[in-house]
């Protein structure tokens, strides 16, 4: 067993039972022209997060842990679209042409990956048209096949799809911990205060700590 120093307490984890989830970390929510951009946001802001997720990413890829990837996004026809989501930010943006192809559409080059953190082979990449990375994917049928019983988060948004997983993940029993540095959203105040929830009242939904924490802990 490995320990990490997190909040509320420390973290104990097992090298084989524990996966790394990379969630979003896309053009589409990082770069100008993307859905995070039309939907009037600061992308800028999070790109702080890109520098611990590659360190967690490396830490995690010598240690030999399972390593997932989400994308979120839809189908070319938008058939997996819901009516309720097309029309979020007041106008229809999902579909619609951009700088970088059409927007938050799998193929295009806004929903790939930024190439900081591209995924190498044999990293399982995960399409999913939700905020969950569980909803309508084979997240759960992935983990439950390779034992993992611990889940490593990094990625964005930290109030939105990183938090959504979290809460997905711990009542599906896993022990979560979201690395803090290593996600990121455009409202400071929604990214200390969704931290904040994960690991209130005793972690109940998970931990949080460091990436210096997490990536030292897999070396060790
Ligand atoms: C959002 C995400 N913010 N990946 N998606 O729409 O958090």
């Amino acid at each position: 067993m490995k320990t990490l120093d997190a909040q509320p307490f420390s973290f104990k984890f097992d090298l084989k039972s524990t996966a790394l989830i990379m969630i979003d970390m896309q053009r589409d929510f990082i770069e100008p022209g993307g859905f995070g951009e039309m939907l009037g946001n600061d992308v800028s802001l999070l790109r702080s997060a890109i520098a611990p997720c590659k360190a967690v990413l490396d830490a995690a890829r010598r240690s030999g842990l399972l390593v997932i990837h989400t994308r979120e996004g839809h189908r070319p026809d938008l058939a997996d679209l819901h009516p309720a989501k097309r029309t979020r930010g007041g106008k229809t943006f999902i579909g619609t042409d951009g700088p970088m192809g059409r927007i938050l559409v799998r193929g295009e080059k806004g929903h790939d990956f930024i190439p900081e953190l591209y995924p190498i082979e044999g990293e399982p990449i995960l399409d999913k048209p939700g905020k969950g990375a569980f909803y309508e994917t084979d997240l759960h049928l992935i983990l439950e096949a390779n034992g993992i019983r611990s889940l490593i988060l990094c990625g964005v948004t930290t109030e939105v799809c990183v938090n959504t997983t979290a809460r997905e993940a711990n009542d599906r029993g896993y022990e979560v911990l979201v690395v803090e540095d290593a996600v990121a959203s455009y409202f400071p105040e929604f990214h200390r205060v969704a931290l904040e929830m994960i690991r209130a009242q005793g972690a109940i939904v998970g931990w949080v700590a460091r990436s210096a924490a997490v990536s030292s802990a897999l070396a060790g």
